[in-house]
Formats: C-alpha cells, sequence, structure tokens
C-alpha cells in the first residue's frame, strides 16, 4: 500500500519583515503568523516589538536599517534562529510635502537613506540566507515610485529609486529562483504615515484621509503581502500597485461617501 504521507513534515516558513513595530509592517506580521509562519519582526521600538511578541508570537529584533552596524548585529541574530524564506522590506517614510523650490535638503537625504539604501543594505545582508532557500524579496514601495505629485519629489525620488532597485535586482537574479516582488500601495490609512510625514501634527495628518470614503488599511496591503508570497513558487506578482477605490492616481481623489459597501 503507497502511503500519502510525505517523508518529512513541511518545514514551517520564515520571514523578517522590517519596520514591523506599526502600520503595514505589524500587518504583514499578523498576517503571516496567521498563517502559521514563523515571522522575524524587525524595528527600532523595542517597547512596540514587545507587544507585538505577546500579541502574535513573532520572533522580535531591534535593530535601525540605517545603521551597518546595526543590521550587520541583526542578521547574524537573524540567521542563527533559523531560516530565511521571505524578506519583506517595508521600513520606510515620507518627510514633508515640500516644494522642490523650497525642499529641505536633509529631508530628502534622510529619506534617501531610510527608503534607498536601509533597503539595500537588508537586501544585502539577506540574500545568502535567502540564496539557501530559493526565498523572496519583498519591497514595499509605494505609488509614490511610479508617478510624481506636487510637493512629494522628495519622497517620490526615492521611492523611484527603491523601485529601480527592485527592478534591477530581479534582473540581476534571473536565472536564480528567487522571486522579487514589488507592491506599491496608494493611500493607505495608518496611524503614523502621515503624522511622521508633518512632524507630529495631528491635525494635519488627519486632514489627509478626511472625507475620503474608505482609504486603504494596513491589512489590505499584509493581505497582498500574504498572497504574493503563498503563491506556488513559479509565479512572481512583478509589481502589484493597489490605491482605495476613491484614488485614481496620485493627485485625482474622490471626497464624500462612495455609496457602495465592503
Ligand atoms: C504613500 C502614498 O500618495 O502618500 O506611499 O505618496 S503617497
Amino acid at each position: 500500500m503507497t502511503s500519502t504521507q510525505p517523508a518529512t513534515l513541511p518545514t514551517t516558513k520564515r520571514a523578517v519583515v522590517t519596520g514591523g513595530s506599526s502600520g503595514i509592517g505589524a500587518a504583514t506580521v499578523r498576517a503571516l503568523r496567521a498563517q502559521g509562519w514563523d515571522v522575524v519582526a524587525v524595528a527600532r521600538r523595542a517597547e512596540r516589538l514587545e507587544a507585538l511578541a505577546a500579541e502574535t508570537g513573532c520572533e522580535i529584533v531591534v535593530a535601525d536599517v540605517t545603521n551597518d552596524d546595526s543590521v550587520t548585529q541583526a542578521v547574524t541574530s537573524i540567521t542563527a534562529g533559523g531560516r530565511v524564506d521571505v524578506l519583506v522590506n517595508n521600513a520606510g517614510g515620507a518627510l514633508g510635502l515640500d516644494r522642490v523650490d523650497g525642499a529641505d535638503l536633509g529631508k530628502w537625504s534622510a529619506m534617501y537613506e531610510l527608503n534607498v539604501v536601509g533597503t539595500l543594505r537588508m537586501t544585502q545582508a539577506l540574500l545568502p540566507a535567502l540564496r539557501e532557500t530559493a526565498g523572496d524579496i519583498v519591497f514595499i514601495t509605494s505609488t509614490a515610485g511610479h508617478e510624481p505629485y506636487e510637493g512629494g519629489a522628495g519622497y517620490v525620488a526615492s521611492k523611484y529609486g527603491e523601485r529601480v532597485a527592485a527592478r534591477t535586482l530581479r534582473l540581476e537574479l534571473v536565472g536564480e529562483p528567487l522571486r522579487v516582488i514589488e507592491i506599491a500601495p496608494g493611500m493607505v490609512h495608518t496611524e503614523e504615515f502621515s503624522l511622521v510625514r508633518f512632524d507630529g501634527d495631528a491635525e494635519r495628518a488627519a486632514g489627509v484621509y478626511e472625507n475620503v470614503d474608505r482609504p486603504l488599511l494596513a491589512e489590505d496591503i499584509a493581505e497582498a503581502v500574504r498572497w504574493t508570497v503563498t503563491l506556488p513558487k513559479h509565479v512572481n506578482i512583478d509589481t502589484m500597485i493597489v490605491r482605495p477605490v476613491a484614488q485614481g492616481g496620485a493627485t485625482k481623489l474622490a471626497k464624500g461617501p462612495l455609496g457602495f459597501q465592503d
């Protein structure tokens, strides 16, 4: 009689999520944990990570993707703890909404350092481990990496840079069994994205979403991540743009009720 049991039980997959302590990152940690995956949440804020670990059972590593030593230590600890099947490059953010003629050079540099160089640093450091598992690298870019908007140039430039890094890496990895997946969210109402962009100005941050009928939630993007990394391995979702129904483009946003139910 032929046994229908596999010779060995499937190995639990293990993902690393940067910017894992809040927003899309934390939602992705929850979504992959709910799928039965082991997940390492990486972020700077230990207290938030500890709360997420208590809630989800994820592993946590306190690290700053903009710092070489911090990433080296983090990756040493992550790889000592087991295999890495997926890296979700989610850490990132926007600073300000300044026109080019008045832009703050420091903010442009900081966004490039975080969104482009930080992502590169984590990707380079985990690539050997990902090669061992024929893993996936997910880049959470933005629709800002696809089209400019007034006041957005510093963020847009950094997200175009991140997107180009992802596209180039995909070309360079052809012939190896790794997937490079870009998920580009449009308007997502998270706790911190606009608050950080406007330097803690809660009123201005709330104004971004005012009268917008259902901006995306972090969970919507987490579901996109979960779906793309659980598809059969021969399917690579190259680029996925996700916007709320209210948004037709970076500068085209409906205000007021749209008259539909989820
Ligand atoms: C967030 C989308 O439109 O604020 O990445 O740039 S937007």
